[in-house]
């Protein structure tokens, strides 16, 4: 039987790939930080079929006796501070997290089965940054715009460096912007969608915003962890880009978004500087043409289908459907 360890099993990508690898049959087994309040609101309904293990990223040791316990076929590293604002913020906390927490999961790796564990690390399009080609590939240099965006790019080569330094099953994917119902709320969709919801009955008067001409390639997390079990069944260890192949501004998205619930979004949204980031990427489109051509994947829900998925969602969860 295949055993799988997801790190961030409790944040957005985590909870979906967790109920991928258990209808594909596998053990599943789930890496949690500690915290005063445990809510496991996004893998609630399936914790009796996984199993979870306290540890940090931010601490070998106890990733390393997770690793060695657990002996997992497969590791997916998707635990990062994932919010781009907060890593200006918290720039060295972001480092340590989502830059050397990479290294930490390699070694623990490299240290109990070097070549027994195939090793899935969560890249961004974030590192594509200010973009040097449009659409960008697995071959468009980096230019990360944020800590955060640093702190992937170190992920992504130190991934890549194992690979060639200990011939270790590494692979990293460059996933862009993927979205649904149990994103978080600080995120721009979620926070769009959650807003429009609240709007509609009567809780919220007015969405402040930041950047509304910041384009975007968004897709569906339910397609994208597809893609990241598909790169780990391959044969050989490679890079790939996740993407939709499509961009559309924030403006559209707010646009799709109220007009599903027949809202003019103009009469309640106000932009707010407070929202506007010190450093911006304007563009993302990716070309997820190796993905397709090697992987065989391809995206099932659409843009306009995944912003009128979520608006629905949130509008049940305020009683509004
Ligand atoms: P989330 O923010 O929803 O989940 C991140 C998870 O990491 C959370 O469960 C969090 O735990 C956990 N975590 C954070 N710090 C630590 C730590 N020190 N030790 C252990 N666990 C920790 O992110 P997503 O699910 O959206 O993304 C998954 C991964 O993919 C991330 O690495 C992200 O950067 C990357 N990514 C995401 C994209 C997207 O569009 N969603 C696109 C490209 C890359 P807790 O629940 O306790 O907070
Ligand atoms: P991003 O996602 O930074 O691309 O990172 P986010 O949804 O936060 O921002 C997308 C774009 O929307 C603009 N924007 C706003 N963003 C937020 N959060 N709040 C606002 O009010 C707002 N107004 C405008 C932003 O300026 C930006 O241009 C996400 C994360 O999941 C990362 O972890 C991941 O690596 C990348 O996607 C790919």
């Amino acid at each position: 039987m295949k055993k799988g360890l997801i790190t961030g099993i409790n944040g957005q990508d985590g909870s979906y790939l967790a109920e991928l690898l258990l209808e594909k049959g596998y053990e599943v087994h789930g890496l949690v930080r500690r915290s005063s309040t445990e809510t496991f609101e996004r893998i609630n309904h399936i914790t009796d079929r996984i199993k979870l293990h306290q540890a940090d990223l931010n601490d070998l040791s106890s990733i390393t006796e997770v690793v060695r316990e657990v002996r997992p076929t497969e590791i997916y590293n998707l635990a990062a501070q994932s919010f781009v604002p907060t890593s200006w913020k918290q720039p060295l906390l972001t480092g340590d997290i989502t830059a050397m927490g990479v290294t930490r999961m390699l070694e623990a790796v490299r240290q109990t089965d070097a070549k027994g564990i195939k090793f899935y690390q969560a890249s961004s399009s974030e590192m594509f940054g200010k973009v040097q080609e449009t659409p960008q590939r697995e071959e468009t240099p980096f230019y990360p715009r944020s800590p955060y965006g640093v702190a992937k790019a170190y992920g992504h080569f130190i991934t890549v460096n194992y690979r060639e330094s200990y011939q270790m099953f590494c692979v990293s994917g460059i996933l862009f912007n993927h979205e649904s119902e149990r994103r978080g709320k600080e995120f721009v969709t979620r926070k769009v969608t959650d807003a429009v919801a609240r709007i509609k009955t009567g809780k919220q008067k007015e969405l402040r915003i930041g950047n509304m001409d910041a384009k975007r390639d968004w897709g569906f997390a339910g397609d994208y962890v597809r893609a990241m079990w598909l790169m780990l069944q391959q044969d050989t260890p490679d890079d790939f880009v996740v993407a939709s192949g499509e961009t559309h501004t924030v403006k559209e998205l707010i646009e799709i978004a109220f007009d599903h619930v027949g809202l003019d979004w103009k009469k309640f949204v106000v932009q707010d500087p407070a929202f506007m980031r010190p450093a911006e990427v304007d563009l993302l489109l990716g070309d997820p043409s190796k993905a397709s051509r090697i992987l065989g994947w391809k995206p099932e829900l659409d843009f306009p289908g995944l912003v009128k998925r979520m608006v629905d969602f949130d509008l049940k969860r305020q009683g509004g459907a």
